[in-house]
């Protein structure tokens, strides 16, 4: 029995990744294909990042797998559909697995997937391997986290239990079966750096609702400090990166591991410049100076919201002075700081909005995102609004990123909200460095006009 494990996202498609130019490995599929090689399971990896749908149909008509296993994320759900009927006209079974299967799972099957595994997928995978080469695709009874349909069609949910098995007994992901050159050789050409992406740890055990837990639960598991200086050894000599991303939920809860992984990395004589996801409740000055030791020369930190009501709605469990505090701290160490940060929260009002723009303003991180918050299945939050939610359309037709919720602002109001933003940001960024004072002036006359266009929306709520 061949399988291979693909996961529908290329890069061609997605305008913003277009122009930023930095992707990374599908990680995920690569630990599954490391371990279902060590258990001695025919797999190839089909990593589309740099392909086209068509090359992957291509490619799998020559390949002529028995099994297909697809990693579904928010993002590439309208590719996952196709390819699951390709493989129903092709009669391949579908295995569908990652975070937007795992919180799908009637909705996947009734599309036409043949099984969904949720959560951590290495022995889940395995045990339905195992179990296919003697059951049909509607015999996988009592194999945790695994759903399936009987021949009767009956979805058949085996529940769902986290994984406990120790990160270090994994093997490293298979990196060789992708071609990493190809990351590399595209940050080395957009950003001059090297960067190659590993995990240290899986799962977050933080309670933010709108974050997706499908994956991982509430738990969070370390690999030890010698695993991971193992894995960086073996990256090193063969792939010779320049920097690393660090793609941990969150990097920097303990402390007395990053102690053990600093002093672990300067005995090896090993420095790489990395990129992580931090909290500013977990960057005291221990942790920012260990960081900084180790090379760290971005950290991004979820700040979300200027306004502690909403922060506190979220269940973030940070205040703002602990985010304006990080902040001074990683200046003072020479560590970039970048944020996230989030409109439309349930329950956040005008008020709540200028609190932010005033806040990313005072702040002045090095670099920010925006998100208008949209409630994705399994979360808190999505328990919560339920019955706020607007379907724009059928469940095929939408993405859960596409989802409104009832009486809050209308979009267009939360677009000026981020252009005046970028325009108070800008503004004291120019006066601060005494830079280009007609800049000065339009982003002045920009925010004005913001706020113009926020007063005329104000009124008009969704739903
Ligand atoms: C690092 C990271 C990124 C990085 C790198 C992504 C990448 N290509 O590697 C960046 C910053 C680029 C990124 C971008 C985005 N991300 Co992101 N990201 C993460 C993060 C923190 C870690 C991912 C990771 O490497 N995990 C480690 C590996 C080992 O775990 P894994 O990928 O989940 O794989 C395991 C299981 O899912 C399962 N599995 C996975 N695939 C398959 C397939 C089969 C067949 C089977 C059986 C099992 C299986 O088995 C794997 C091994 O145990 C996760 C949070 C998290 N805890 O996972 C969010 C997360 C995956 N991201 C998320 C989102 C929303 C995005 C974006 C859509 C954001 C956006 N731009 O709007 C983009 C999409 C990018 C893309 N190319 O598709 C959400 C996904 C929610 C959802 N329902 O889809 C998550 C869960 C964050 C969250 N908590 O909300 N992300």
């Amino acid at each position: 029995m061949k399988i291979v494990l693909t996961h529908t996202y290329f890069l061609e498609e997605d305008e913003n990744e277009k122009l930023i130019m930095k992707p990374h490995p599908p990680l995920g599929l690569l630990y599954l294909s490391a371990h279902l090689k060590r258990n001695k399971v025919d797999v190839d990896v089909y990593d589309a990042t740099f392909a086209s749908f068509s090359g992957l149909i291509d490619y799998l008509d020559q390949a002529e797998p028995d099994i297909i296993g697809i990693h579904c994320n928010l993002l590439t759900k309208y590719n996952v559909l196709k390819l699951i009927c390709y493989c129903q006209k092709n009669e391949i079974t579908s295995i569908l697995g990652g975070p937007d299967a795992s919180t799908q799972i009637d909705e996947y099957l009734n599309f036409g997937a043949d099984i969904i595994i949720s959560g951590e997928g290495e022995e889940p995978l395995l045990a339905v391997l195992k179990t296919l080469q003697t059951n049909t695709k509607n015999e996988l009874f009592d194999i945790p986290n695994v759903s399936f349909k009987t021949i009767e069609g009956t979805i058949v949910n085996n529940g769902l239990q986290a994984s406990r098995h120790r990160l270090d007994d994994y093997p490293f992901p298979d990196r060789r079966a992708i071609n990493l050159d190809k990351y590399l050789d595209t940050w080395e050409s957009h950003h001059g750096q090297r960067t190659i992406s590993l995990i240290t740890a899986r799962g977050c055990a933080f309670t933010c609702k709108w974050c997706s837990h499908s994956v991982y639960g509430f738990t969070h598991r370390r690999r030890t400090p010698a695993n991971v200086v193992q894995e960086l050894k073996i990256l090193i000599a063969e792939y010779n990166p320049t920097h690393l991303w660090i793609a941990d939920d969150v990097f920097t809860v303990n402390t007395h591991w990053l102690r053990k992984f600093q002093k672990l990395m300067q005995e090896e004589n090993i420095y790489l410049p990395f990129e992580c996801i931090g909290r500013a409740d977990r960057l005291d000055e221990d942790i920012v100076m260990l960081l900084k030791e180790l090379g760290c020369y971005r950290i991004w930190i979820g700040a979300e919201s200027g306004s502690q009501k909403i922060l506190d709605a979220m269940s973030r469990k940070v205040s703002k002075s602990q985010i304006t505090q990080s902040r001074q701290l990683c200046k003072q160490y020479g560590i970039e700081y970048g944020i996230f940060v989030m409109f439309g929260y349930p329950g956040e009002e005008l008020e709540d909005i200028y609190d932010t723009i005033e806040f990313v303003r005072d702040l002045q991180p090095d670099q920010y995102l925006t998100t208008v918050a949209y409630p994705l299945r399994g979360t808190k939050l999505f328990e919560e609004i339920q019955d706020q939610i607007i379907y724009p359309s059928g469940w095929t037709d939408h993405l859960q990123r596409e989802l409104e919720i009832k009486n809050r602002f209308i979009r267009p109001l939360y677009s000026y909200a981020i252009k005046k933003t970028a325009s108070e940001y800008r503004k004291r960024q120019l006066s601060r460095s005494n830079g280009n004072k007609i800049k000065q002036v339009y982003h002045s006359l920009r925010s004005v006009y913001c706020d113009y266009r926020i007063k005329q929306l104000v009124n008009v709520r969704t739903g």
